[in-house]
């Protein structure tokens, strides 16, 4: 069995970007199939995300926002409670109004340090890469 704890995590499984930090719980050397973050989303960002490798499903725990579908405009808010899941390699726009944090699990999993390309996806990362992850 794999005990982790968010509060013990290393700093390699702490990932920044402007819009968020993401807490790696579970990655793809855990050998889980998925893999497992918490996520806070800072107040005020907004993020286009388009994730062409991965499936993700998020589920806000706490704090509020909107999640914005680019192909038909749909906005869906968000609070604690609610969960989306990007089944079809959606292309949204996630916006945070109070700081959120998320639960997010991504298949296939990630391998650790994956932040988002000029297209908002993350690279399958192999190799070399994973090594390093
Ligand atoms: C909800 C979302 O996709 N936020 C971007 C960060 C990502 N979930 C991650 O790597 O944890």
């Amino acid at each position: 069995m794999i005990v982790r704890r968010l509060n013990e995590l290393t700093e390699d499984r702490n990932v920044r970007s402007d819009n968020w930090t993401s807490r790696r719980l579970l990655l793809r050397n855990d050998g889980m199939g998925f893999s497992l973050h918490d996520t806070i989303i800072r107040a005020g960002t907004s993020t286009r995300i388009c994730y062409r490798n991965h499936l993700e499903a998020v589920y806000c725990i706490e704090g509020k926002g909107t999640v914005e579908l680019v192909e038909s405009g749909e906005i869906i808010p968000i609070e604690a409670g609610t969960v989306y899941a990007l089944d079809r390699h959606d292309d949204h726009i996630l916006s945070a109004e109070i700081e959120m944090r998320m639960v997010c699990v991504f298949n296939p999993a990630l391998a650790g340090r994956e932040v988002h390309d000029e297209t908002g996806a993350y690279p399958i990362l192999a190799g070399e890469e994973e090594a390093q992850a």
